[in-house]
C-alpha cells in the first residue's frame, strides 16, 4: 500500500515515522519524490497544488491533513474520489484550549491589565460576571460542540449556531441563515469555528458585525475566508467592535504590511489554534486506508455538495 504525503507546513519525516509505526508495510512517498505515480493508492495532503491529485491514475481516496477540507476543494482539477477529513480528539482539545484562552483573556480584561502593567499602574476593574457574559459559537460540529460545552461548564451563557438544529444541554441553539442575526444579537463574544464553504465565505462581514451588540468581541479560529478583514477594521475603527482574536487570515502568512498586525485591540496567531498531531492522527489515516483498500467506505468522509 502506497500513500502520497504533501504538505508545506507539516514535517514529512515526523509523519512518515508515525504512519510507519501504525503500519510498518506502508510505502510513504513524499512529494515530489513520488516514484511511479501509478503505485499510489491514497494521498494525505494539506493545500495540494491544482492538478497534483488528478495526476495519480490509481488514487482511491484523498485524506485531508486537517479537520477542514476547503484546501482540498480549492483544487479546480480535483478527481471525483472520496475526500476524508480528520476527526481527532487531540485536535479538538487544542481548539477548545485556544478558544477558552481567547474568551478568558477578553472576559478577564487582560488587555487592560497588560496596558496598566506597562504603565506601572495598580488599577482594579469591576469583577467579571461570567454568568452574564454571552458567548456564541459559530459551528456546532466536532469542535464547536466541545467548545460550547467547555464554556458552559465554566458558567458562561452559551449559544451556538449551526446549519441544522441541535439539542445540547445548557446551550441555546440557533440554526440556519434566518437565525444568524438573532444569534449574533445576543453575543458579547462570538467564536467562529465553521468550515469554509460557499455558504460561509465572508460570513463575518459588516452585516454580521452590525447585528452584534456594541462592544462585541470576535474570535476567528475557522478560516481566514470567513472574515471580511476590511469590514472588521471598519467596525473596530468606529468602536462598534471592541476587539478581535484571529488565528486565521485571508492570506497566510499574513503579509507584513497588513494593518491588522498593528491594530492595538487585535491579537493574531499564525494558524496554530489546533495542530494535527502525527502520533494520534496517523492511526486513523491507516485505518481509513485499510478500509479503502478493502473496498469499504472510510470514516469521516465529507459531502462534496455541502463542502464539509
Ligand atoms: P464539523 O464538520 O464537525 O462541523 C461543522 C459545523 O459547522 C457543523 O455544526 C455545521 O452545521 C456547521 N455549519 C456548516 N455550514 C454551515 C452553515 N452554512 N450555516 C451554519 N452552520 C454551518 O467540523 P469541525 O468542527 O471538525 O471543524 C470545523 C472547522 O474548524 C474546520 O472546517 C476548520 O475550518 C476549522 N479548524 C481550524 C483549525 C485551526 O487551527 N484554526 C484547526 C481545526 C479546524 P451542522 O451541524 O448542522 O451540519
Ligand atoms: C484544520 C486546521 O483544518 O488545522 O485541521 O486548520
Amino acid at each position: 500500500m502506497a500513500l502520497l504525503f504533501y504538505s508545506k507546513v507539516d514535517d514529512p519525516e515526523e509523519w512518515t515515522d508515525a504512519l510507519k509505526r501504525a503500519e510498518p508495510a506502508l510505502d510513504v512517498r513524499v512529494w515530489p519524490e513520488i516514484g511511479e505515480a501509478a503505485d499510489i493508492d491514497a494521498a494525505l495532503v494539506w493545500r495540494p497544488p491544482t492538478g497534483m491529485l488528478a495526476s495519480l491514475p490509481n488514487l482511491k481516496a484523498i485524506f485531508s491533513l486537517g479537520a477542514g477540507v476547503d484546501h482540498v476543494f480549492a483544487d479546480d482539477d480535483l478527481p471525483d474520489l472520496p475526500v476524508v477529513r480528520l476527526v481527532d480528539p487531540a485536535l479538538t482539545s487544542q481548539m477548545v484550549e485556544y478558544v477558552l484562552l481567547a474568551v478568558l483573556d477578553r472576559h478577564r480584561r487582560m488587555d487592560a491589565y497588560r496596558a496598566y502593567q506597562a504603565r506601572g499602574e495598580w488599577h482594579q476593574l469591576p469583577a467579571a460576571d461570567t454568568g452574564a457574559c454571552r458567548v456564541g459559537v459559530m459551528g456546532l460540529g466536532e469542535i464547536g460542540q466541545a467548545i460550547a460545552l467547555a464554556l458552559a461548564n465554566l458558567g458562561f451563557a452559551v449559544a451556538g449556531w449551526s446549519r441544522t438544529q441541535k439539542q445540547l444541554d445548557g446551550i441555546q441553539s440557533f440554526h440556519g441563515a434566518g437565525q444568524l442575526a438573532p444569534f449574533l444579537g445576543r453575543c458579547d463574544i462570538v467564536a467562529c469555528v465553521l468550515p469554509l464553504t460557499a455558504e460561509t465565505t465572508g460570513i463575518l462581514d459588516a452585516r454580521a458585525f452590525a447585528a452584534m451588540p456594541k462592544g462585541a468581541y470576535v474570535i476567528n479560529a475557522g478560516r481566514g475566508g470567513h472574515l471580511v478583514e476590511a469590514d472588521l477594521m471598519a467596525a473596530l475603527g468606529t468602536g462598534h467592535l471592541s476587539g478581535a482574536w484571529l488565528d486565521v487570515c485571508q492570506e497566510e502568512p499574513l503579509p507584513p504590511d497588513n494593518p491588522l498586525w498593528s491594530q492595538p485591540n487585535v491579537t493574531i496567531t499564525p494558524h496554530v489554534a489546533g495542530w494535527v498531531l502525527p502520533r494520534t492522527a496517523s492511526v486513523q489515516v491507516i485505518e481509513n486506508l485499510r478500509r479503502v483498500l478493502a473496498g469499504n467506505p472510510p470514516h469521516n468522509i465529507v459531502d462534496p455538495a455541502r463542502g464539509y
